[in-house]
Protein backbone atom coordinates (compact mmCIF):
# COMPACT_ATOMS: atom_id res chain seq x y z
CA UNK A 1 0.00 0.00 0.00
CA UNK A 2 1.05 3.48 -0.48
CA UNK A 3 2.59 5.21 2.62
CA UNK A 4 2.43 9.43 2.63
CA UNK A 5 4.45 10.53 4.78
CA UNK A 6 3.57 14.23 6.08
CA UNK A 7 2.46 16.79 8.43
CA UNK A 8 -0.83 19.04 8.15
CA UNK A 9 0.78 21.63 4.97
CA UNK A 10 -0.01 22.45 1.93
CA UNK A 11 2.43 20.72 0.30
CA UNK A 12 1.42 17.64 2.16
CA UNK A 13 -2.20 18.48 1.25
CA UNK A 14 -1.61 18.24 -2.84
CA UNK A 15 -0.45 14.96 -2.52
CA UNK A 16 -3.76 14.08 -0.37
CA UNK A 17 -5.96 15.28 -2.24
CA UNK A 18 -4.56 14.08 -5.92
CA UNK A 19 -4.21 10.32 -4.15
CA UNK A 20 -7.86 11.09 -2.90
CA UNK A 21 -9.34 12.06 -5.86
CA UNK A 22 -7.54 9.09 -7.51
CA UNK A 23 -9.11 7.05 -4.70
CA UNK A 24 -5.64 5.27 -4.10
CA UNK A 25 -5.58 3.38 -0.76
CA UNK A 26 -3.01 5.07 1.14
CA UNK A 27 -1.93 5.07 4.54
CA UNK A 28 -1.07 8.27 6.62
CA UNK A 29 1.99 8.79 8.68
CA UNK A 30 2.15 12.10 10.59
CA UNK A 31 6.10 13.12 10.47
CA UNK A 32 5.78 15.78 13.83
CA UNK A 33 7.93 18.23 12.33
CA UNK A 34 7.93 20.39 15.76
CA UNK A 35 9.54 17.81 17.37
CA UNK A 36 12.22 17.81 14.43
CA UNK A 37 10.95 14.55 13.22
CA UNK A 38 11.62 15.20 9.52
CA UNK A 39 15.48 15.44 10.69
CA UNK A 40 16.43 12.15 12.30
CA UNK A 41 18.68 9.87 10.55
CA UNK A 42 16.27 7.36 9.52
CA UNK A 43 13.95 9.99 7.78
CA UNK A 44 16.94 11.56 6.08
CA UNK A 45 16.94 7.91 4.64
CA UNK A 46 13.98 8.39 2.76
CA UNK A 47 14.61 12.17 1.89
CA UNK A 48 17.59 13.64 2.10
CA UNK A 49 16.44 17.13 2.13
CA UNK A 50 14.63 16.23 5.82
CA UNK A 51 11.19 17.77 3.97
CA UNK A 52 7.84 16.36 4.12
CA UNK A 53 5.95 15.14 1.74
CA UNK A 54 7.26 11.92 0.70
CA UNK A 55 5.86 8.64 -0.26
CA UNK A 56 6.74 4.81 -0.29
CA UNK A 57 5.47 3.10 -3.07
CA UNK A 58 6.80 -0.41 -4.22
CA UNK A 59 9.60 -0.21 -1.66
CA UNK A 60 10.99 3.00 -3.33
CA UNK A 61 10.65 6.44 -1.96
CA UNK A 62 10.06 9.99 -4.06
CA UNK A 63 9.44 13.16 -2.20
CA UNK A 64 8.77 16.43 -3.96
CA UNK A 65 4.81 17.06 -4.11
CA UNK A 66 4.74 18.18 -7.50
CA UNK A 67 6.74 14.84 -8.78
CA UNK A 68 4.70 12.74 -6.51
CA UNK A 69 1.30 14.39 -7.92
CA UNK A 70 2.46 13.96 -11.09
CA UNK A 71 3.71 10.39 -10.38
CA UNK A 72 0.50 9.20 -8.47
CA UNK A 73 -1.37 10.22 -11.74
CA UNK A 74 0.80 8.48 -14.31
CA UNK A 75 0.30 4.90 -12.64
CA UNK A 76 -3.70 5.63 -12.35
CA UNK A 77 -4.01 6.24 -15.71
CA UNK A 78 -6.44 9.58 -15.24
CA UNK A 79 -7.74 12.43 -17.40
CA UNK A 80 -6.61 14.78 -14.18
CA UNK A 81 -3.11 14.79 -16.02
CA UNK A 82 -4.00 14.14 -19.95
CA UNK A 83 -1.30 11.67 -22.04
CA UNK A 84 -1.72 14.75 -24.48
CA UNK A 85 2.03 16.15 -24.66
CA UNK A 86 0.83 19.85 -25.02
CA UNK A 87 -2.19 19.07 -22.18
CA UNK A 88 0.26 17.99 -19.49
CA UNK A 89 2.77 20.33 -19.85
CA UNK A 90 0.01 23.06 -19.46
CA UNK A 91 -0.75 21.12 -16.22
CA UNK A 92 3.06 21.60 -15.44
CA UNK A 93 3.08 24.55 -16.19
CA UNK A 94 0.42 25.83 -13.68
CA UNK A 95 1.96 24.04 -11.36
CA UNK A 96 5.15 25.38 -11.89
CA UNK A 97 3.63 29.01 -11.38
CA UNK A 98 2.21 27.97 -8.27
CA UNK A 99 5.48 26.07 -6.41
CA UNK A 100 7.22 29.11 -7.48
CA UNK A 101 5.20 32.20 -7.77
CA UNK A 102 1.38 32.70 -5.87
CA UNK A 103 2.16 29.18 -3.76
CA UNK A 104 5.25 30.43 -2.41
CA UNK A 105 4.08 34.13 -1.39
CA UNK A 106 1.33 32.47 -0.22
CA UNK A 107 3.26 29.76 1.92
CA UNK A 108 5.21 32.62 3.41
CA UNK A 109 2.32 34.46 4.63
CA UNK A 110 1.02 31.63 6.08
CA UNK A 111 4.28 30.25 7.62
CA UNK A 112 4.79 33.93 9.37
CA UNK A 113 1.34 34.82 10.27
CA UNK A 114 -0.46 31.74 10.73
CA UNK A 115 1.89 29.10 11.53
CA UNK A 116 3.46 30.94 13.77
CA UNK A 117 0.91 31.66 15.70
CA UNK A 118 -0.71 28.40 16.17
CA UNK A 119 2.44 27.05 16.84
CA UNK A 120 4.14 29.91 19.69
CA UNK A 121 6.41 30.34 17.45
CA UNK A 122 7.74 33.98 18.13
CA UNK A 123 8.82 36.36 15.34
CA UNK A 124 7.33 37.26 12.31
CA UNK A 125 10.05 38.39 9.41
CA UNK A 126 7.91 41.19 8.70
CA UNK A 127 10.44 42.29 5.48
CA UNK A 128 9.35 38.94 3.73
CA UNK A 129 5.81 39.58 4.46
CA UNK A 130 5.89 42.66 2.96
CA UNK A 131 7.75 41.05 -0.19
CA UNK A 132 5.42 38.17 -0.64
CA UNK A 133 2.20 40.80 -0.31
CA UNK A 134 3.12 42.45 -2.92
CA UNK A 135 3.90 39.66 -5.14
CA UNK A 136 0.50 37.99 -3.98
CA UNK A 137 -1.52 41.09 -5.16
CA UNK A 138 0.41 40.57 -8.71
CA UNK A 139 -0.19 37.35 -9.32
CA UNK A 140 -3.55 37.37 -8.06
CA UNK A 141 -4.53 39.57 -10.92
CA UNK A 142 -2.95 36.98 -13.28
CA UNK A 143 -4.91 33.60 -11.65
CA UNK A 144 -8.30 35.87 -11.77
CA UNK A 145 -7.69 37.23 -15.56
CA UNK A 146 -7.05 33.32 -16.39
CA UNK A 147 -9.66 32.40 -14.41
CA UNK A 148 -12.00 34.75 -16.18
CA UNK A 149 -11.24 32.57 -19.43
CA UNK A 150 -12.03 28.87 -18.46
CA UNK A 151 -13.40 26.75 -15.29
CA UNK A 152 -10.32 25.23 -14.17
CA UNK A 153 -6.98 26.37 -13.24
CA UNK A 154 -4.82 24.85 -16.49
CA UNK A 155 -7.79 22.98 -18.67
CA UNK A 156 -11.35 22.84 -19.32
CA UNK A 157 -11.56 20.38 -16.87
CA UNK A 158 -10.27 19.30 -13.54
CA UNK A 159 -6.65 18.56 -12.93
CA UNK A 160 -3.84 17.64 -11.00
CA UNK A 161 -3.06 21.42 -11.33
CA UNK A 162 -6.37 22.70 -9.52
CA UNK A 163 -5.81 20.16 -6.52
CA UNK A 164 -2.63 21.86 -6.08
CA UNK A 165 -3.36 25.40 -6.49
CA UNK A 166 -5.98 24.70 -4.16
CA UNK A 167 -4.09 23.49 -1.57
CA UNK A 168 -2.06 26.88 -1.55
CA UNK A 169 -5.48 28.99 -2.14
CA UNK A 170 -7.24 27.75 1.28
CA UNK A 171 -4.59 29.47 2.85
CA UNK A 172 -5.97 32.85 1.94
CA UNK A 173 -8.88 31.88 4.03
CA UNK A 174 -6.74 31.37 7.27
CA UNK A 175 -5.13 34.77 6.25
CA UNK A 176 -8.55 36.50 6.12
CA UNK A 177 -7.67 37.77 2.53
CA UNK A 178 -10.55 39.40 0.53
CA UNK A 179 -11.51 38.19 -2.53
CA UNK A 180 -13.83 41.38 -3.08
CA UNK A 181 -11.40 41.28 -6.39
CA UNK A 182 -11.09 38.10 -7.38
CA UNK A 183 -14.93 36.65 -8.02
CA UNK A 184 -13.48 33.93 -10.28
CA UNK A 185 -11.00 32.78 -7.73
CA UNK A 186 -13.86 32.66 -5.55
CA UNK A 187 -15.84 30.70 -7.63
CA UNK A 188 -13.21 28.43 -8.74
CA UNK A 189 -12.18 27.92 -5.00
CA UNK A 190 -15.89 26.73 -4.05
CA UNK A 191 -16.06 24.73 -6.82
CA UNK A 192 -13.56 22.65 -5.81
CA UNK A 193 -14.03 22.71 -1.63
CA UNK A 194 -17.34 20.60 -3.17
CA UNK A 195 -15.31 17.42 -4.28
CA UNK A 196 -15.05 14.54 -2.25
CA UNK A 197 -11.37 14.90 -1.82
CA UNK A 198 -11.01 18.27 0.01
CA UNK A 199 -13.46 16.77 2.75
CA UNK A 200 -11.91 13.51 3.11
CA UNK A 201 -8.20 15.42 3.92
CA UNK A 202 -9.87 18.03 5.92
CA UNK A 203 -11.86 14.72 8.07
CA UNK A 204 -8.40 12.92 8.49
CA UNK A 205 -6.97 16.51 10.06
CA UNK A 206 -10.09 16.53 12.23
CA UNK A 207 -10.96 20.10 10.22
CA UNK A 208 -8.24 21.95 10.71
CA UNK A 209 -6.98 23.08 7.61
N1 LIG B 1 9.43 21.64 -2.55
C1 LIG B 1 9.02 20.78 -1.50
C2 LIG B 1 8.82 21.60 -0.23
C3 LIG B 1 8.55 20.72 0.96
C4 LIG B 1 8.48 21.55 2.23
O1 LIG B 1 8.97 22.69 2.30
N2 LIG B 1 7.91 20.94 3.25
C5 LIG B 1 7.78 21.61 4.52
C6 LIG B 1 6.37 21.42 5.08
S1 LIG B 1 5.17 22.10 3.98
C7 LIG B 1 8.76 20.97 5.50
O2 LIG B 1 8.96 19.77 5.47
N3 LIG B 1 9.34 21.78 6.37
C8 LIG B 1 10.16 21.28 7.42
C9 LIG B 1 11.54 21.83 7.42
O3 LIG B 1 11.93 22.51 6.46
O4 LIG B 1 12.26 21.55 8.39
C10 LIG B 1 7.73 20.04 -1.90
O5 LIG B 1 6.96 20.59 -2.68
O6 LIG B 1 7.51 18.90 -1.45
Amino acid sequence: MLKIYGYNTQNNKKVLYVAQELNIPYKFITVDLLQRENRTDDFLKMNPTGKVPVIEHNENFLFESNAICRYLADISDTPLLPRDNFKKAQVDQWMEFFTNHLGKSLNTLYFEKVFKRDHNISGINQPACLEAEKFCAIQLKILEKELSKRDFIALDELSIADLCAYAYIEQMDLLEMSYDSFPNILKWKKKISTRDCIAEVKKQFNNKI
